[in-house]
């Protein structure tokens, strides 16, 4: 019986898969509130604190001496115009991201089709700006991952992307290690400047990191509200990645950072939800003037609602999928999804999980009956389109 059973369910998670892939090749993987997201390019909105701290970040690196190291001529360029939709090779084959990264998957980054993302970061640049011969540049753009639901995850933020690259004579380097630690602590001593430029005498931590676009690579930390928040990734650009991008390492070397600005804008500005970004309301862009960082005055804190929803899991049981379905469900009307209870059956070793739905409007109160609504849909949703069974 048994067996039966395990075969037929392995039946259902493929046909799944079929299907979701054919989703995929048809460019429907993408909800229309992404693509919504899409259009609003937000850094280019004046007023808009992801613009004025981008400009900030900007205006440092073209106007001020960042490091010890001068170049004559050298000019930082920012490019901003880039497509958010790019292919796999660029993404993810060009800056070496091997092929079973779970960053590939489609649970964690939006597939437009089989070969085209939407880039989950601006290092997806990196190859074509340094083919075109730019040695000190800064990609802007808004980046898109399939996450959870938080005050600080948002399937939508923005990276800032930084490169310079030096050749060895520039710095007096004798071989290949010696380019790469000069390359390093420059890396080091821009960001450092960079963060204090931005955030003010504030504690930093560097800790170590794994991308596989860099070597070393590091993750650079301050201390903020009481508490040490990554605030971003950065590396020795690989050997590999330079000649992936027509250069020889034997003759240059290269650093690369990439930043969140949405969570730095959160701190700087204290606006306590990610969501505010996306926020249409006056009383939100209203606030803000361009070229400084001011406090956000919250003008509204509508009651939650919680509602609990409990179904069966399998082990193809994909959260990400149930978390866009949430917000596909009542739009952005949710701010948090918690897991509350997990149980395994001791007879069936079936295994359920509880999740608790933090309803609040940014704008306005909700009113019971809207919620309950959206949570009797949500329950219908979750049976008939992730085929999973309520409890
Ligand atoms: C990257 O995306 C690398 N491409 C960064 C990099 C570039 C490393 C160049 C080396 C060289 P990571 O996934 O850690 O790394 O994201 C970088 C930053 O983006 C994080 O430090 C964080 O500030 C921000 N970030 C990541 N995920 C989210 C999210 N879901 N919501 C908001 N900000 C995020
Ligand atoms: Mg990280």
């Amino acid at each position: 019986g048994s067996v039966f059973v395990n075969t037929s369910r392995r039946q259902v998670q493929f046909q799944k898969r079929f299907f979701a892939s054919k989703i995929g090749r048809a460019g429907k993987n993408i909800p229309p509130q992404i693509q919504e997201m899409m259009e609003r390019k937000l850094y280019n909105v004046t007023n808009h604190p992801i613009s004025i701290l981008s400009n900030i970040i900007r205006k440092y690196f073209e106007t001020e001496k960042i490091t010890d190291i001068e170049i004559p001529g050298e000019k930082f360029i920012c490019e901003s115009s880039f497509n958010s939709l790019v292919n796999t090779k660029k993404c993810f084959d060009d800056v070496l991201v091997p092929k079973d990264h779970v960053s590939r998957q489609p649970s964690d980054t939006y597939y437009f089709d089989d070969d085209t993302v939407l880039r989950p970061h601006t290092s997806a640049h990196q190859i074509e700006m340094i083919r075109s011969n730019h040695n000190a540049f800064l990609v802007l753009g808004d980046v898109y991952r399939r996450d959870t639901v938080d005050k600080t995850h948002y399937p939508a933020f923005h990276q800032m992307e930084g490169v310079r690259i030096f050749n060895y004579d520039q710095i007096n380097a004798k071989d290949y290690d010696h380019a790469k630690k000069i390359a390093e602590n420059d890396l080091k001593q821009t960001l450092l400047g960079l963060s204090s430029h931005v955030f003010g005498n504030i504690e930093t931590r560097w800790m170590p990191e794994n991308f596989p676009f860099t070597d070393p690579s590091l993750e650079l930390e301050v201390f903020y509200n009481e508490d040490w928040m990554e605030i971003l990734g950065c590396g020795v650009i690989h050997d590999q990645v330079m000649r992936n991008a027509g250069r020889d390492p034997e003759k240059e070397v290269g650093w690369a950072f990439g930043l969140g600005l949405d969570r730095w804008a959160m701190s700087l500005f204290q606006i306590p939800d990610i969501r505010l970004f996306w926020s249409k309301d006056e009383r939100f862009l209203g606030q803000f003037k361009e070229g400084e960082i001011t406090t956000f005055e919250p003008y509204s804190k509508f009651p939650a609602c919680f509602k609990d929803i409990t179904f069966w899991i399998g082990e193809d049981y994909d959260e990400n999928g149930f978390m866009e379905l949430i917000r596909d469900n009542s739009q952005d009307m949710v701010e948090s999804v918690e897991c509350i209870d997990t149980f395994t059956h001791p007879k069936t070793q079936k295994t359920s999980k509880c999740y608790r739905i933090n309803y609040r409007h940014m704008d306005r109160n909700l009113t019971n009956e809207e919620v309950d609504e959206w949570q009797f849909k949500l329950r219908e949703r979750v049976e008939s389109e992730l085929e999973l069974e309520l409890r």
